[in-house]
């Protein structure tokens, strides 16, 4: 398979609050370091294209974008100390969620949504070459192949199309679709197999019926991002109809999840959708350290055997899975299981 990749993901390494500590955070470089090792041989690697800044901004909002280019310089002028920006506070309920603050604390909060999540100096480096990763191997597909992987650091489908958060910047998802769109495909799916609910994914594309959004996740009622991601969240105007939520209880194993995978590819076909993206975390495995699914690291085959039984050309992009260890093995099964049904 196609793997697109890049090592400037290094020049990202944030901290996190967890527990009431700052740590190093979850999304660490060493997680490429585990996929990379395990992909070498059977797959063939390539560089990111330069990133098209006007295919970001159909995704993203225009300030959001300048914010997120110029915050940790703008930190640094401001006489901030410590390693990463983090925002400390939001506009909520009671405030108002309008007005542009000018202070970078201030848009800190503006612009993001959680507080898992910092900037760094090379944040917007590492970030604008993740959702390069994701233009590439939609390209890739755009030219005729089956598949393409884009092995994107930081992830991307918690970023809506204006705050950061769950570890994401830019969406390397929703910028994969939109390539595929832009280059004649009429109706894409998004199939997010994460742990967590694309809330962001989900966001962009729900008053939209060219994007049909699925998602199997652990259910928000006791998840993050907690205030997104229902059963009943099934689009907004011309969107109703293409997003499709399988919120999961805790503890779910292979058996129930893959059946609500299915249930989503049923939807990928009945929308007559063209092309696939997925949003590939593995986060869903047993042993991931901030996650509560069962899927054994056999399962991550099974799958791979399910999302190529849809029979469209697909592009994975890169989104969560923790268990630095078995990171690498988990994704590599994944694409072996698909490419042992498309080449038969
Ligand atoms: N105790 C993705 O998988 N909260 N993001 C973690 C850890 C945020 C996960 C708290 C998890 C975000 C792409
Ligand atoms: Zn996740």
């Amino acid at each position: 398979m196609l793997v697109f990749a890049s090592s400037d993901h290094r020049q990202h390494h944030a901290l996190e609050v967890d527990g009431g500590r700052l740590i190093p955070s979850w999304e660490c470089p060493e997680r490429i370091d585990s996929i990379e090792a395990a992909l070498v041989g059977p797959h063939a690697f390539r560089p990111p294209a330069p990133l098209d800044h006007a295919l970001v901004a159909s995704i993203h909002d225009a300030g959001y974008l300048e914010f997120l280019a110029s915050v940790w310089n703008r930190w640094v002028a401001a006489g901030e100390q410590g390693e990463a920006a983090m925002a400390l506070c939001w506009p909520t309920r009671g405030m108002d969620q309008e007005r542009v603050p000018t202070s970078v604390r201030g848009q800190l909060g503006f612009y993001s949504f959680a507080v898992d999540c910092s900037v760094t100096p090379g944040t917007w480096a590492a970030v604008c070459t993740s959702a390069a990763l994701a233009q590439s191997a939609a390209d890739a597909v755009v030219e005729g192949e089956r598949v393409a992987f884009a092995l994107c650091r930081p992830p991307g489908h918690h970023a809506t199309s204006s705050q950061f958060g769950g570890y994401c910047y830019l969406n390397n998802a929703a910028v994969a679709a939109q390539r595929l769109l832009d280059h004649g495909r009429t109706r894409v799916a998004i199939v997010d197999v994460d742990y967590h609910h694309g809330n962001g994914t989900q966001d962009i594309f729900y008053r939209r019926d060219d994007v049909l959004y699925c998602s199997v996740h652990a259910d928000p009622t006791h998840h993050f991002p907690y205030y997104l991601g229902h059963a009943d969240e099934r689009g907004d105007g011309e969107g109703v109809g293409f997003n499709h939520n399988e919120p999961m209880p805790l503890d779910t194993g292979f058996a129930d999840w893959s059946a609500a995978l299915d249930r989503c590819l049923e939807r990928v076909v009945a929308t007559g959708c063209e092309a696939l993206v997925v949003s590939l975390g593995v986060d869903t495995f047993e042993g991931d350290p901030i996650s509560h699914f069962r899927l054994a690291g056999s399962d991550f085959v099974a799958m791979g055997r399910r999302l190529a039984a849809a029979e469209l050309p697909t592009v994975f992009v890169m989104e969560g899975g923790y268990a630095v260890g078995d990171l690498g093995r988990n994704v590599a099964n994944v694409l072996d299981g698909f490419e042992a049904v498309t080449t038969g």
